[in-house]
């Protein structure tokens, strides 16, 4: 009897190894988004163990009034900014990059000619910047693009519709950290096993399922929405076909409710209002990568006005509503919409 096979897996599906899969499937494929992913995963790794220090690095700073963990004469980078080097580093130093677009930086990163690749990388380093100080989990969100050109690329190949994405993912720095990767072909999700410091993969072909018990949206909103958005929500607690309530759960991070939303099915909304007519999340680096995630785990993504990945930014920081989840809750709110219209 074999025992370390007992108490140990001992044929781990690693992301480098499933991404290496892929690969395969498609011979023409000469590695290069394998490479670029390994770079990506290398970046969450850093994030991960920085944001499990980070309260006690803060800690410590506050008791001894200066932070041991900083050398002298430097100040202690804020999680974000320190985040957003990190994958700029990782995704230059991968040679697979052209331009870069981070919520973090005003304008998109041209890579320098020397060291440029075929893609173009949209991110949000850490999203869910308001849990940073309570320990709430957070996330870092990023899409894929091919460009044709990369030594002629310009800023208006980068604005391009979602649909046009080769890959996206999301990490989320919770209590694991769980990667969660689409490159066209299903969704799978992995965690981080701290001893080995690689990402095993944990949710083989996530399917969210068709219609979900929880609604998850910022109701503190309520008094700006639109007619859809405050029926929809009406809906969702006073149901008049029969059916339950829904619960809501809203944690104000992006990557957890959207996660959650995948796993136990549901609706994430981040409806327009009066004061933001445009909602909050970003398309490049929010909208386009959670909602190509959405639709390859059968799923639906919609902007109150179509489909989320037929989008065409005309701008990096472009917002959009957002409405996303299983597909029979995202029917609904569409209805509404088409009612209105
Ligand atoms: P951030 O980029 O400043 O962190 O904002 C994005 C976050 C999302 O993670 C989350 O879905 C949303 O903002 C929550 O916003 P609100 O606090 O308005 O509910
Ligand atoms: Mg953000």
């Amino acid at each position: 009897m074999d025992h370390a096979a007992d108490t140990f897996r001992t044929d781990l599906m690693t992301i480098t190894r499933h991404v290496l899969n892929e690969q395969s499937r498609h011979p023409e494929s000469r590695g290069d988004l394998t490479i670029l992913l390994s770079h990506i995963v290398l970046g969450c790794k850093f994030v991960a163990s920085a944001v499990n220090k980070a309260g006690l690095a803060k800690l410590t700073g506050l008791a001894g009034e200066t932070n041991v963990q900083v050398p002298q004469g430097e100040e202690q980078k804020k999680l974000d900014v320190l985040s957003n080097e990190v994958f700029v580093n990782a995704l230059v130093s991968s040679g697979r990059t052209c331009v870069l677009v981070s919520e973090e930086d005003e304008k998109a990163t041209f890579v320098d000619p020397k060291l440029r690749g075929k893609y173009c990388v949209c991110f949000d380093p850490l999203d869910g910047s308001s849990n940073i100080d309570c320990g709430v989990s957070i996330g870092t969100i990023f899409g894929i693009y091919m460009i044709k050109n990369q030594d002629t690329v310009t800023l208006e190949e980068v604005l391009q519709p979602g649909k046009d994405m080769i890959a996206a993912g999301y990490c989320m720095y919770g209590s694991s950290c769980t990667l969660v990767l689409s490159t066209g072909n299903g969704v799978n999700g992995f965690t981080l096993d701290p001893s080995l410091g690689e990402f095993i993969m944990t949710h083989p072909d996530i399917k969210i399922p068709p219609k979900g018990k929880i609604y998850s949206v910022n109701e503190g909103n309520a008094k700006n929405w639109d007619t859809p958005t405050a029926k929809y929500v009406e809906k969702c607690k006073y149901p008049t076909d029969g059916s339950s309530p829904k619960s809501l759960r809203y944690i104000g991070s992006m990557v957890a409710d959207v996660h959650r939303t995948l796993l136990y099915g549901g609706i994430f909304l981040y409806p327009a209002d009066k004061k933001s007519p445009s909602g909050k999340l970003r398309v490049m680096y929010e909208v386009f990568p959670m909602s190509f995630l959405m639709e390859e785990a059968g799923g639906q993504s919609f902007t109150g006005k179509g489909r989320s990945l037929d989008l065409i930014p005309t701008d990096i920081h472009e917002r959009s509503p957002i409405f996303l989840g299983s597909s029979d809750d995202v029917e609904e709110i569409k209805a509404l919409y088409a009612e209105e219209a």
